[in-house]
């Protein structure tokens, strides 16, 4: 591939973001930008906030202000929330801005003047109390697809299922809790059964063997089910006018802007790099890769492509690869109970702990299906792996070139036979791990790693150096010799997912060649004779009195 264009879902900026965005979207493409980086090839990431739509209207009325101070609010946090965990985009834009405003209404104009949409005057629902029509979040009722109670007016959040709000059952205001009238308005439709073809042809013929089966499924169902026409426009006043004066006074639906803001982001990155921003989205030597949560499955597999279809030109996305939920303490991470760990409190509450919770959130990354996060388990994995297994290790190495040789590198014998075959394990588990990633198994290419400094530890308690350095001098030299280089790779292999902790330890070891992973540790990375600083503890042990305070936190949300 010549390049790749990787997105991440754009958040909404109607709050902070929380470990459930991180562990479904944000690190699991975080880790793939940074190793395609480390593989030597030319990646894009990008990403932005999402600023429009119902649920910002709500949280502004909630919170008596505007959409706009709520946007400006949480989109500084959320940055700020993205920066501090080493979130490397190339590109964090926001859709507020006028280049997405431009990009968007330029896209709908071209659907518009193609005859891509369907106009179609018909009942929509409104409550007569506040006067206003009821789509997307300002109306719940029961899901016609699988009778979920509290669907949205345009998904479930349940089945996944992209509805129209007519489709409800009992549907009720989420304003004034009152039961909708029906009143006629104009809109503008996607006619989504016309691509079924198009879908079907692109991802169940094309993807069932290398797209991830809970993706496969749900668009395989809703194939089977059948598309429907979907709304692009809104009577709303908080997003992008719609660009033709017969729509006066609407919106279009956020979901028809937000994906369109992944161009806009790109273009923005384009100017400011003097790149084309049509290379990465408009040549097939590029691939295109969406990082989301499960519950925006159908408009990143469904709805954008048919867009970018209609629209002509574009590339589509080589994978979708959508991670299921992470739960909190055994239940579902809730903005609205605040059942949730937010990333700019866990700053506060662990500084300098950002790898921690990445590694504890890959560990358990909710891939295949739902998973848990618990304090406990936070607890365990920070004192038992990353100190006891990852920094031990490294600590041990340091101690003893500083103790035996001041630090300086000595010069290896001849490498044993198993010397050799400690060196070769280091490098397969590199290529898995960028197998595992490659192959978006994060979990697995995440325990290769960390794998590494048991490797590590168990060529060290074998050939026990400190009982060696009187009477073998010199093979004591060779086992430190390899240990050090072992330590190198480690903290080159451990970057896409521990990037503070790679840089701190490189900085130990006062190394920062650049190495293409597969190239790591085909060669010594360190030489004898270099000067390596004292060791410093890469992990601390988190006591329980901190875990309790965490606890506790939660326990007040319930109140
Ligand atoms: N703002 C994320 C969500 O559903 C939504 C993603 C847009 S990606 C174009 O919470
Ligand atoms: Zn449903």
């Amino acid at each position: 591939m010549k390049r790749y264009t990787i997105t991440a879902a754009l958040p909404y900026t109607n709050g902070p973001i929380h470990i459930g965005h991180l562990s479904g979207v944000y690190i699991p493409a975080d880790i793939y930008a940074r190793y395609l980086r480390l593989c030597g090839r030319e990646v894009i990431f990008i990403c932005g906030s999402d600023e429009h739509g119902v649920a910002i209207s709500i949280k502004a009325s909630k919170e008596t202000t505007t959409p706009k101070s709520i946007i400006d609010k949480y989109d500084k946090i959320i940055r700020k929330s993205f920066e501090s965990f080493g979130i490397s985009f190339d590109n964090y834009s926001r859709t507020s801005r006028q280049i997405h405003y431009d990009t968007a209404s330029e896209f709908f104009q071209k659907l518009n003047s193609s005859k891509k949409f369907i106009e179609m005057t018909s009942d929509q629902l409104f409550d007569d109390t506040s006067k206003k029509f009821l789509a997307d979040r300002f109306v719940t009722g029961t899901c016609p697809i699988c009778s979920y109670k509290d669907a949205y007016g345009d998904q479930c959040e349940k089945c996944g299922s992209s509805l129209n709000a007519i489709d409800l059952g009992n549907p009720k205001s989420t304003l004034s809790g009152e039961k909708p009238i029906l009143k006629k308005t104009k809109h503008w439709y996607l006619p989504l059964n016309k691509y079924e073809d198009f879908i079907r042809g692109w991802i169940l013929d094309k993807h069932k063997e290398d797209w991830k089966t809970n993706v496969y499924g749900q668009v395989k169902s809703w194939i089977e089910e059948g598309l429907k026409p979907r709304a692009v426009t809104r009577d709303l006043n908080w997003g992008i006018p719609v660009p033709i004066k017969e729509a006066k006074g609407k919106v279009l639906y956020v979901w028809f802007d937000a994906p369109i803001g992944y161009i806009s982001s790109t273009k923005e990155w384009a100017l400011e790099n003097k790149k084309n921003w049509e290379d990465y989205w408009k040549n097939d030597e590029t691939e295109l890769v969406h990082f989301i949560g499960k519950d925006n499955i159908v408009f990143h597999c469904i709805i954008f492509p048919s867009m970018l279809r209609a629209h002509g030109g574009y590339i589509l996305p080589k994978n979708v690869p959508a991670n299921e939920f992470l739960n909190l303490e055994g239940e579902k991470i809730s903005t609205s109970k605040n059942w949730a760990v937010w990333i700019h409190e866990y700053l506060e509450d662990f500084p300098d702990k950002e790898d921690v919770m990445r590694y504890v959130l890959v560990a358990n990354m909710p891939e295949t299906k739902d998973s848990d996060f618990t304090w406990k388990d936070f607890q365990a994995k920070n004192n038992n792996e990353l100190v006891a297994i990852y920094g031990n290790y490294v600590n041990r190495v340091i101690v003893l070139i500083n103790k035996y040789y001041m630090g300086e590198v000595p010069t290896p014998e001849i490498l044993t036979k198993e010397d050799e075959k400690t060196i070769k394990s280091i490098k397969l588990a590199r290529d898995k791990i960028g197998l595992t990633i490659e192959k978006f198994r994060f979990r697995e290419s995440n325990s290769e790693m960390i794998n590494i400094a048991r490797i590590g530890n168990k060529y060290l308690a074998d050939n026990e150096p400190w009982k060696k350095i009187k009477n073998e001098p010199e093979r004591t030299k060779t086992i430190l010799f390899v240990s050090i280089q072992i330590v190198s790779a480690l903290a080159y292999l451990s970057e896409p997912f521990l990037p503070f902790t790679s840089l701190k330890l490189k900085g130990i070891l006062r190394i920062n060649k650049q190495i293409k992973w597969n190239e790591i540790l085909n060669n010594n990375i360190i030489k004898s004779g270099h000067q390596i600083n004292g060791g410093s503890f890469l992990f601390e042990k988190i006591e329980d009195g901190e875990i309790h305070s965490q606890y506790q936190k939660l326990e007040k949300t319930k109140k």
